[in-house]
């Protein structure tokens, strides 16, 4: 029977700081923290997720900036718009949800966010930082899952390390996060061969597919931390993960449900990178 690792209350935890330490922001040195979200079309998840970011925004004292702009919007409006928030000193996160529609090229808005306000870290120069361990932010995911490791209290040094996915979002930054805590990382993807005998070497598994339960029992090592980022949304309208829950809960020492697993953490992190953000433009990061 694994224990669960609660992202709910995880991400309270780290809220809460976020909290306080903006109260002394704005008490210490009277600076408010303010998030602009940027949000084209009218993708329902898309929606739910700004929405969720938003009432972070208000749990931890940020003001937030909503821009909700029609699926029609130009890339030339939407740089328009990230060049104006890049100069308006009353923001100090900028982030754009993705997927942006598909006649916008999702990488030059990306990069056309000053890097200092990239929340997200999805900037080349960030994710540049990155690799070479010199970073502001880490991506807010990748980060949610490390918290989540951490508060199993199982070391990831000498450990080995497999996260199923590549994206540049999840996978790539979350393996070189493992590395960076000397785990023994191993990326799979959808071209692996006999991926449930690399699976089941993992004594931490990290699973981005982006597939219901595909991470079942025969694939996980006894005892082994099992993270789940999946997000999907089942035909009953019930959210699901990658790892099918109900097999791998009684093999794996610990792990993460969902809802309530990695996803509570992602927006947890932002409000984290927001308030970094601010502190560094101001001169004030330690
Ligand atoms: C929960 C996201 C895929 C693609 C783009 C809490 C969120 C989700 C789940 C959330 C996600 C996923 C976000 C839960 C933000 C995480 O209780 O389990 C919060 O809002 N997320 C996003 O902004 O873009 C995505 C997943």
């Amino acid at each position: 029977m694994a224990k669960i690792i609660d992202g709910k209350a995880v991400s309270a935890q780290v809220k809460e700081q976020v909290r306080q330490e903006t109260e002394q922001l704005r008490a210490e040195h009277g600076i408010e923290v303010g998030l602009a979200v940027v949000i084209v079309g009218d993708d329902p998840a898309s929606r739910v997720y700004v929405n969720n970011k938003k009432k972070a925004c208000e749990a931890v004292g940020f003001r937030s900036f909503e821009y909700a702009l029609p699926a029609e919007t130009t890339q030339e409006e939407l740089l328009d718009l990230v060049d104006t928030l890049n100069k308006d000193e009353k923001v100090n996160g900028i982030l754009v949800q993705l997927p942006v529609p598909k006649h916008i090229d999702d990488k030059a808005i990306i990069d056309a966010i000053s890097p200092d306000k990239d929340v997200d870290a999805f900037h080349a120069k960030n994710v540049g930082g990155i690799m070479i361990g010199d970073y502001t932010f880490l991506p807010c995911t990748p980060a949610g899952v490390m918290e989540l490791i951490d508060a199993t209290g199982v070391e990831v040094s000498g450990k080995k390390c497999v996260v199923i996915g590549r994206s540049n979002i999840v996978g790539k930054p979350m393996a070189m996060l493992l590395l960076h805590r000397s785990g023994t990382v191993t990326i799979c993807h959808s071209r692996t061969q006999d991926l449930a005998s690399v699976t089941r070497e993992a004594d931490i598994l990290v699973a981005s597919v982006g597939r219901a339960n595909f991470v079942t029992a025969d694939m996980v090592k006894e005892g082994a931390v099992v993270i789940d980022v999946g997000i999907n949304r089942l035909e009953n309208g019930k959210l699901c993960g990658d790892v099918d829950f109900a097999s791998v809960e009684p093999k794996a020492g610990w792990i993460t449900p969902v809802p309530g697993g990695v996803g509570p953490m992602t927006i947890a992190m932002l409000m984290k990178n927001t308030l970094t953000a601010a502190k560094a433009q101001n001169g004030l990061l330690k």
